[in-house]
């Protein structure tokens, strides 16, 4: 079964999470097919993606795939990571990708969405940050990307509580460009994309270029990278991480002990 779906419809690139039986986790498999159907869009000169997941589902992606995340003492969001991957895939492609979500988004997930250009979602829709509560220590691409779209206070409250923020404060903190119902969420993204059709396309790779590249240019310290990375590494081979990944595959509350 496609993990991924994807069809073109005039100018618009449309690709589907399809796993809802998993939740649309961002495993290997699925983040593989999700970049090959990114490259073949850029290839067929769409002028916009829309990233969706099925209609009427409960959950738009549930995030990391966590039976992947390693317990080896490897980094578990090293620059190769999936999630890594599709990130950047996102963020470089040369066209706006529009998310356009229904149900709830979690961990990674809200990262992949947030990377999006533009975003439209149902009044249900929920968002949520989970590192703390699997005991992940999240890398310092992806806290730079959270921290472009979303501001430090709600920032802070969504990863310290790891609870899911409805929509209305989303789109209050300006993360979200439109909530729509249900019924007119597809015609509203597609309409999106129609209305970019209409732009210059360099002019709109360009835009999309350099806000991006400008968004991400904070200068940091080789050394101040490694303390980072160094505060990591003791959280990924922390008892703490793997009492995480344990909680979540046992279907428990985890107990942290701090160690
Ligand atoms: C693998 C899954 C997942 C999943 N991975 O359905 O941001 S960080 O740092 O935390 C980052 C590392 C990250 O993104 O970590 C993942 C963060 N995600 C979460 O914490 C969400 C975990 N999932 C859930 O809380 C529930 O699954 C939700 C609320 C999303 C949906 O609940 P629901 O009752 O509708 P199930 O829990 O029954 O899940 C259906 C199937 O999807 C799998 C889950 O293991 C189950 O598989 P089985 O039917 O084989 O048991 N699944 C769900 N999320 N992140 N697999």
């Amino acid at each position: 079964m496609a993990l991924v779906l994807k069809r073109i419809d005039g100018q618009t690139g449309i690709i589907t999470l399809n796993n809802d039986a998993k939740r649309n986790a961002l495993s290997r498999a699925l983040i593989e097919e999700l970049i090959a159907a990114l490259d073949e869009m850029t290839e067929r000169q769409v002028r916009s993606v829309i990233l969706r997941a099925q209609s009427g589902v409960k959950v738009w992606s549930a995030g990391h795939d966590a039976t992947e995340l390693p317990t080896s003492g490897r980094d578990p969001l090293g620059y190769d990571d999936p999630l890594r991957r599709a990130v950047r895939a996102i963020a470089t492609m040369p066209v706006p990708v529009i998310a356009m979500i229904e149900g709830t988004v979690w961990g990674g997930a809200c990262e992949l969405a947030l990377t999006c250009d533009l975003l439209v979602a149902t009044p249900e829709v929920t968002f949520a940050l989970t590192p703390a509560k699997l005991g992940v220590p999240y890398n310092t691409a992806g806290f730079l990307n959270l921290m472009n779209a979303i501001e430090p206070p709600l920032l802070k409250e969504m990863l310290f509580t790891a609870r899911p923020i409805p929509v209305e404060r989303i789109l209050y903190h300006g993360m979200i460009n439109q909530i729509v119902p249900g019924e007119d969420l597809e015609a509203t993204a597609l309409q999106l994309a129609a209305t970019i059709a209409e732009m210059s396309p360099m002019c709109i790779a360009l835009i999309k270029d350099e806000l991006g590249t400008l968004a991400a240019s904070r200068p940091l310290s080789a050394e101040t990278f490694e303390r980072l990375q160094g505060l990591r590494s003791r959280i990924y081979d922390s008892q703490d991480y793997r009492e995480g990944i344990r909680s979540f595959l046992e279907k428990r509350p985890p107990r942290f002990r701090g160690e």
